[in-house]
């Protein structure tokens, strides 16, 4: 660093990063954006404490100070400081400024994903703590796989597409004892169902950041810190299909690291053309749902990716998923009913006694298969439904039409109140829950709106 020398009187503002047992003292590190300095005292601090240190420079070589006066700073001196000193780190950090894939969505987000690429190289370096909840499907578990090529974090699998307000206390519980933590939602949260949530976590003061491609709630970007979503880019047509995995994929590639094949699995996962998948993906994709469906415990992120390494159990797993989607598709393809509505083919599948609950695939994943099975160009929907369950798969052809599943489903929300529970997804996939006995009359009044 220019301007020091040794022996000079220094004051230094920083974060504290780390620190060790150093005889009857402790070393501290001690981050102040331009330099990491440390420190010895017999006084006791945290990681992410913020101090200003008073004293002599010692040495040169590794910046150490013989402090004379510690001052731990407190209340909003302490935001200040972080937000200055990540301020520094994000300036002095290099980042890429190349996309992996140049589309609509890359583009006009470029900025958002340097932004969040900053964000989270400042966080590491910071040693922030940092929680990750990630959707349990393929496009989810690649995106965190993604971040996990640059960043150390607690991963959590998130096997609802909400962030409820349950999740939330548990969250500020968990997060009360860490000092400036920041959460990170991938593939999930920006929905209406989640604001309550993430009200809750603004109101606990936590940092927080959204990378979504869910049909975004408008209430969502004056609840988080940072919000990565294909649907804040006006004109965009398509939203979903920029997933949240192959955001995430953008984001780690501008941070230096390899993501192409994650960005691949991540589209595939959710049948986006975005980042061209291939056969090798799309198998890869189906083994990360193959094994989201059948985890029951949260912290499964290293296990995933132990799997995508090992051949055999790889290929076994696969084979297993694929013949057991097989098997669905058998049971369920006697029972489609076709019929035709404003020039939109529809199939309607019955799912109770094809999927068994709990069990892979779910009705959602046979629904898929049913919808790929009777693919065509002209515009048709494919509607599987169970016990308080409705789910809506739609083809390019449907969508030229102008039809949305999002905003049809809003609508049955808001005109079937009663019955209609709860409801969500993207325009050419979406899901309803109703009340039970109200499946059948509910497909008939979402298929009227196609009128
Ligand atoms: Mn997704």
């Amino acid at each position: 660093m220019i301007g020091f020398s040794e022996g000079q009187k220094i004051e230094v503002k920083g974060i504290i990063t780390y620190s060790r047992g150093f005889g009857g003292e402790r070393k501290y590190f001690l981050k102040s954006g331009d330099a990491t300095f440390c420190f010895r005292s017999r006084d006791s601090f945290g990681n992410g404490d913020v101090v200003s240190v008073d004293g002599i420079l010692e040495s040169l070589t590794d910046f150490i100070i013989k402090p004379e006066k510690i001052i731990l700073l407190e209340g909003k001196e302490v935001d200040d400081a972080y937000e200055g000193i990540e301020k520094k780190i994000m300036d002095k950090t290099e980042i890429k400024d190349s996309l992996l894939f140049e589309n609509p969505a890359s583009t006009a987000l470029k900025s958002k994903i340097k932004e969040v690429a900053g964000k989270l190289i400042a966080a590491k370096e910071l040693n922030r703590y940092i929680l990750l909840r990630f959707h349990g499907d393929a496009d989810g578990i690649a995106g965190a796989l993604a971040l996990r090529k640059f960043l150390r974090f607690r991963a959590y699998q998130q096997n609802s597409a909400v962030y409820s307000p349950r999740d939330a206390v548990n969250d500020l519980g968990n997060l009360h004892h860490e000092n400036h933590p920041l959460i990170v939602l991938l593939d999930f949260g920006t929905n209406e169902q989640s604001i309550d949530g993430l009200k809750l976590l603004k109101a606990g003061g936590l940092e927080v950041i959204c990378i979504d491609h869910h049909p975004l709630h408008s209430d969502v970007k004056s609840n988080v810190n940072i919000l990565l979503s294909p649907w804040t880019v006006e004109g965009l047509e398509d939203q979903s299909k920029y997933t949240a995995g192959y955001l995430a994929s953008e984001i780690a590639n501008m941070c230096g690291v390899e993501t192409d094949n994650l960005a691949k699995i991540a589209c595939a996962g959710d049948k986006s053309d975005v980042a061209s998948p291939g056969e090798e993906d799309r198998k890869t994709a189906l083994v990360l749902d193959y094994l989201a469906a059948h985890t029951s415990f949260g912290n499964s992120l290293e296990f995933y990716a132990d799997v995508l390494k090992k051949e055999e159990l790889y290929s076994s797993i696969y084979s297993q998923a694929s013949e057991k989607i097989n098997e669905a598709l058998e049971r369920a393809l006697p029972k489609v009913k076709k019929s035709e509505k404003n020039g939109i083919i529809v199939y309607v599948v019955p799912l109770d006694g094809v999927v068994e609950p709990k069990q892979f695939p779910n009705r959602s994943k046979v629904t898929t298969a049913v919808f790929e099975h009777f693919k065509t160009d002209s515009p048709m929907i494919t509607i599987g439904y169970g016990k308080r369950t409705i789910i809506l798969r739609g083809n390019d052809g449907f969508l030229k039409k102008g039809y949305s599943f999002s905003e049809i489903v809003k609508k049955l929300s808001s005109d079937m109140k009663d019955f209609v529970m709860s409801g969500g997804g993207h325009a050419k996939a979406a899901a309803v829950r109703v009340e039970e006995g109200y499946e059948k009359s509910t497909i008939d009044r979402l298929i009227e709106e196609l009128g």
